[in-house]
């Protein structure tokens, strides 16, 4: 069943395959679009918000009367202003019976629990006038004492965050003898991992408009979820749902940043609603870097039992998980997201996971690309490759060894998950010889011989994950909130030109572009003749928006079933004025033909004819349109194999990426150079966890790296050329064969690279680096493992 791709491979003619560059990018790079900053409404007035400089204080008062007298200023509010009506964030994932949910409000009343807390906010005629008249709000602060350090905060009498104390909840699952599984086990290795808090950095800031006419509401958001926050933002508000209206323009990115309902979301309604005027709120860089919810912030005590021919016999992992402050839209789930995916690709007998979530006073912690599946993918990769080195196996040999082979599938992991299909030796034996492998290791073995100063390293990652968020039934089973299931509208105009209404809401992953590929090929009709509609609850009112790369793997095979919808209609139609039966209709490139007759109607005669209505079958609806919804009835598995060279200077620390292989394979492919794209976005993002990224938080709580100066973000000049390829191994479980790609190079790429720094330094006794390895922990790695030897 797997296909491996070459180069060489022809176009069909097809759409779906076909590298088509994508049709929305034009607008959406030039700037000539509409970003919600880009929106001007008659009238409307911008919001600034004094955010609180302490971690954790008592807020004794707020006065706001300075501020109201400064020029342009409109209207001045505290979170007592809105104390009756401002509700409390949504989580929409508690996990266990014991979680402490605490109220969330979006604007601080009485106490602050991170630095960035909004406490006020200025509504000004610009927003310069908003930013500046912040300074006039005067707020007297009882400070208590910051929680910043997880292992801290579970001690007995250490500060509570909240009055029900630091503990959000435990969430355990074990499968198998675990005990008998490490009793005697010839190999045991225990390690600890630390995931770091990372920031999210879309290219597009958050932004707000909202506006109200008379009892209705609208709300342009930079959101990911545009129907998920309808529903929230009604909950939450009392705005009634049918009054509110929320639209995800065109938006520049999110990474999971932007599936939330936000403090800011809340309170531009609420502010529009009070001044009966649109109100705008664009984040600063450093405003998002303190507020935009960060990603990861774990730490993995680990441990795996093995035979000596490195047969897993059981994993435990012990994982502490910083919520931050509150909990929002999906904070506990990312942890026990990951909780499924600590087994990897490999078979064992055992398997024991415990997660403990842990209040802190900083930022609340949410999704961020992969969420939970990057950092269990870390660790068991990394256990891999310490394994392998501690029985003197080839990393790959021992991996070999573990995982389920192509012949096993459908496969029922040990985390509980039944993966469709997969073929892990063909992508391995595709990337090996892309990277050239045995080369590389006797290039190695030469400056291990010579004492070369500057060290090669070889990292392997053979991941999978679990995306293509749905089924509803199993979501459910772990929280309250959304379900999982996608919608899709066709919409057959009578000149025969198709709109389609998704219920998927991209922000940057080309669907318009992939979505007129399916729909050109389901009716033969040009790929130019296809539009896509999304993100408007008015326009699309059914969906459930865009995140852990479900859009292709569930919107994507609702669309195909509208599609067939619209054909069987077309179908009845052609049969109709053909006089035929509808049985003996054939239809291929956009034509219905009588079998065996050169008798046709093109989908666009039908489109036509079904306007008109002068002639149509008894009781046939006018127009050929159609509607699906999906429910998949599993997730989707993508997986690759990633190998990573690099070269670390062993006298300065500083680790070069010298060539980078990445074979994926996420079924049937779409558009290969919309996948492309994702997985070069996703390797870098996952490189910049590896060597540069860290939210940084001093002694007493306060954020040290809010620019772009002080929180790093690879760019181009410190990335190699990524060698890509693909094996194709179709999903068994939906009718297009695909899975989702979006995370999968984040998820991927982490342990490769962390893996190669490591063999790199194994001769000197190196068994770690922790996350960020920059230049100076590499070399401090390298003088503490010689000091101990
Ligand atoms: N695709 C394809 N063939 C496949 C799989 C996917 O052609 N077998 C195409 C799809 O048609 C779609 C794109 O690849 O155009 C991504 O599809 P999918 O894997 O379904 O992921 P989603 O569209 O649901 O996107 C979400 C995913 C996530 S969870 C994060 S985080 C992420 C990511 O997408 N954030 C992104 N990629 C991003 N890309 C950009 N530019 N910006 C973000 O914020």
């Amino acid at each position: 069943m797997t296909e491996v791709l070459t180069e060489e491979r022809k176009e069909t003619g097809r759409e779906i395959g076909r590298a088509r560059r994508r049709k929305e990018d034009a607008r959406l790079v030039t700037g000539r679009t509409k970003w919600t900053d880009n929106i001007q409404l008659p009238g409307m007035l911008h919001v600034a918000f004094l955010r609180s400089p302490m971690a954790h204080a008592r807020i004794t008062r707020v006065d706001t009367s300075a501020a109201r007298n400064r020029p342009g200023v409109v209207a001045v509010f505290s979170g007592q202003d809105f104390a009756g009506e401002q509700g409390s964030l949504p989580c929409a994932w508690p996990v266990s019976e014991d979680i402490v949910i605490p109220e969330h409000p979006p604007m601080a009343v009485s106490t602050v629990r991170y630095v960035g807390e909004a406490v006020a906010c200025v509504v000004a005629t610009d927003r310069y006038k908003a930013a500046d008249a912040l300074e006039a709000i005067e707020v007297d602060y009882e400070p208590l004492e910051p929680v910043l350090d997880m292992t801290e905060a579970l001690k007995e009498g250490a500060p509570k965050v909240h009055e029900a104390g630091n503990k959000a909840f435990t969430w355990k699952f074990a499968q198998g003898d675990i005990e008998a599984a490490f009793r005697d086990a010839p190999v045991v290795l225990e390690r600890t991992y630390v995931q770091q808090r990372l920031i999210p950095s879309a290219m597009e800031p958050r932004a707000v408009v909202a506006t109200t006419d008379g009892d209705q509401y609208t709300l342009y958001s930079a959101t990911q979820i545009p129907h998920i926050l309808r529903v929230m933002l009604a909950l939450t508000t009392g705005i009634p749902e049918h009054k509110l209206r929320v639209i995800a323009p065109d938006v520049g990115g999110g990474f999971g940043s932007k599936l939330q309902v936000t403090a800011e979301e809340v309170l531009c309604l609420l502010i529009a609603r009070r001044l009966g005027r649109p109100v705008k709120w664009t984040e600063s860089r450093s405003e998002g870097n303190l507020t935009v919810h960060h990603g990861r912030d774990q730490i993995q005590r680990v441990s795996i039992a093995a035979e000596r021919d490195g047969r897993i016999r059981g994993l435990k992992v012990d994982l502490l998980a910083d919520m931050g402050a509150y909990l929002m839209l999906v904070t506990p789930g990312v942890p026990l997201l990951g909780a499924f995916m600590y087994n990897g690709i490999y078979k064992m007998d055992a398997y024991d996971f415990t997660c403990t979530g842990v209040f802190t006073t900083k930022m609340p912690t949410d999704a961020y690309r992969g969420a939970g599946r990057p950092e269990a993918t870390f660790a068991i990769e990394r256990l891999m490759d310490e394994l392998a080195a501690e029985l003197g196996i080839d990393p790959i040999e021992l991996r070999r060894r573990n995982w389920i082979k192509n012949t096993e599938f459908p496969y029922t992991t040990i985390a509980g998950l039944t993966y469709d299909s997969g073929n892990y030796e063909a992508a391995t034996e595709r990337a090996l010889a892309l990277f050239k492998y045995d080369d590389l290791r006797a290039e190695q073995a030469e400056r291990r011989r010579r004492k070369d100063p500057v060290q090669l390293g070889i990292g392997v990652s053979t991941y999978t994950e679990m995306c293509g968020l749905a089924p509803s039934r199993v979501l459910g089973s772990l929280s309250y909130g959304a379900g999982g299931w996608e919608h899709a509208e066709v919409r057959v105009l009578p000149t025969g030109k198709v709109e389609v209404v998704t219920g998927s809401s991209p922000h940057g992953q080309g669907h318009e572009t992939a979505w007129s590929q399916i729909v050109a090929d389901a009716l033969g009709v040009p790929f130019e003749d296809v539009t896509v509609l999304h993100g408007d609850t008015a326009s699309s009112p059914k969906g459930m928006d865009t995140y852990g790369s479900r859009s292709l793997p569930v919107g994507g095979i609702a669309l195909l079933q509208a599609c067939e919808k619209v054909k069987e209609k077309a179908r009845r139609v052609a049969a109709h004025l053909l006089e035929a039966n509808p049985e003996d209709i054939e239809f291929a490139d956009g034509r219905f033909q009588v079998r065996g007759t050169s008798a046709s109607k093109t989908l666009q005669e039908i489109a036509l004819a079904t306007f008109a209505a002068h002639d149509l079958p008894d009781g046939f609806e006018p127009r050929l349109d159609a509607a699906a919804t999906y429910d998949p009835e599993n997730f989707s598995f993508p997986h690759g194999t990633h190998l990573c060279a690099v070269e670390v200077d062993t006298e300065t620390g500083a680790v070069t990426i010298r060539s980078y292989v990445a074979v994926d394979d996420v079924g049937r492919v779409i558009n290969p150079l919309i996948v492309e794209g994702q997985v070069h976005g996703g390797i870098a993002q996952g490189i910049g966890q590896a060597l540069f990224e860290e939210a940084v938080y001093d002694g007493q709580g306060n954020l040290l790296t809010t620019t772009m100066a002080d929180y790093l973000l690879p760019s181009a000049a410190d990335l190699p050329g990524f060698v890509t390829d693909r094996t194709e191994t179709p999903a068994t479980t939906n009718p297009l064969g695909v899975k989702g790609v979006g995370e999968a190079g984040t998820i991927a790429s982490t342990p490769a690279v962390v893996n190669a720094i490591v063999d790199a330094l194994r001769p000197f006794g190196v068994r770690d680096v922790r996350m960020p390895c920059t230049p100076e922990r590499v070399w401090r790695a390298i003088r503490e493992a010689e000091g101990a030897q």
